[in-house]
């Protein structure tokens, strides 16, 4: 019923809607509408009251709930299961165990904090409350195990696209799985794979989005590479006006976005339009024409990234003429002159 409740104030934005037609509309008491209320602002709305007026819903709240983002959201599959936590461990965890459990085609996990957020090879993901996108999606794609890389480069593609669709901020992607503003991290992909000989049973897809953090609220080893949208709007030139642009950016409708265009591009992989992809993923490379250096457990050594194949491996030309293809799993991508 609350939820009904936010309905109504939103059809009414940016007008009042008075407690009794509330009251009326929904047939519950005035004391009801008004405990409504309450526990909508306890969950992050800002609710004007007035006692001539009525109620005003003020749209700047960056509330994350699984009601707000699917509100007005367009796609047919993608996210329209949602799991919603406000603390978790790790959204990827909870997703491959739901998955396991039969959950539907592009359900989603999300979580406001997670405890043990992880990245690749074990590493730590930080995820702190309010501040960012933590959330996993669900994926049964019709690919080979061998081309599981491309879902990765798709999902970056989705979240840059999306990104830049809601707040105007143009990203890059840093093979295999960052992406990059300002030559800092702002973003990492996570993808883990159940599967048979070949077929795939699903795919995880973790999607960690620093959106509202300030530089504080990262600890202290990730301050030096680590961004959110928040920090990046506010960087630059003094003197532009870019002090008002401090503001905390909304995460559901990015959340919003990037189920919107993570199905464009998934709809592409299960046509296997692959090719079109990476096209669009070489054109917010920002790691095609750098020389780099990779390294695994077993060695590292570095070379210029030429290209990338149709299964969404890295080729490198080394220094002596020698091409190879990198798989993601392994191994970590360093520039020659820092992060990117
Ligand atoms: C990644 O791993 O970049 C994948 C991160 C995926 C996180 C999402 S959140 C939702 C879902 N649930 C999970 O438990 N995970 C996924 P990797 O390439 O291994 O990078 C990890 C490294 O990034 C760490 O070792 C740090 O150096 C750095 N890092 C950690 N937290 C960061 C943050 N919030 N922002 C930027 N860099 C960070």
């Amino acid at each position: 019923m609350k939820y009904r409740v936010l309905q109504r104030l939103r059809e009414g934005s940016p007008d009042y809607v008075s407690g009794e037609a509330l009251s009326n509309e929904l047939n519950v008491s005035r004391t009801a509408v008004w405990k409504y209320i309450n526990e909508l602002k306890s969950e992050g709305y800002i609710i004007a009251s007035s006692s001539r007026k009525g109620y005003r819903l003020d749209d700047s709240a960056d509330v994350v709930n699984a009601d707000e983002i699917r509100y007005n959201l367009s796609t047919k599959m993608l996210g329209r299961e949602i799991h919603y936590f406000s603390s978790i461990d790790s959204t990827n965890t909870y997703a491959k165990k739901i998955a396991n459990d039969g959950c539907s085609d592009g359900t989603a996990v999300i979580a406001d904090i997670q405890s043990s957020g992880r990245g690749r090879l074990g590493r730590a993901w930080s995820s702190p409350g309010g501040k960012g996108i933590w959330m996993s999606v669900v994926l049964r794609p019709l690919i080979s195990p061998a081309d599981v890389q491309v879902i990765t480069l798709a999902a970056s593609i989705a979240v840059v696209k999306a990104v830049r669709r809601t707040t105007g901020i143009v990203a890059g992607i840093k093979w295999p799985n960052d992406i990059i503003l300002g030559g800092r991290k702002v973003c990492g992909i996570l993808t883990e794979m159940s599967c048979e000989m070949d077929r795939i049973n699903f795919i995880v897809i973790g999607i960690g989005l620093n959106v509202n953090q300030e530089l504080y609220d990262f600890p202290e080893e990730l301050r030096e590479m680590a961004v959110s949208l928040k920090m990046h709007s506010s960087e630059g030139p003094a003197g532009e006006g870019k002090d008002n642009m401090k503001i905390n950016h909304k995460r559901s409708g990015i959340i919003r976005a990037i189920f919107e265009e993570l199905e464009q591009v998934y709809k592409e992989i299960n046509k296997k339009e692959s090719s079109r992809i990476l096209e669009e993923w070489k054109s917010f490379s920002v790691t095609i024409g750098r020389e780099i250096c990779i390294s695994s457990a077993d060695e590292s050594f570095t070379g210029t990234a030429v290209g990338i194949t149709h299964e969404g491996k890295l080729i490198i030309r080394s220094n002596g003429g020698i091409t190879r293809e990198i798989s993601s799993g392994e191994v970590s991508v360093r520039g020659m002159l820092g992060y990117i």
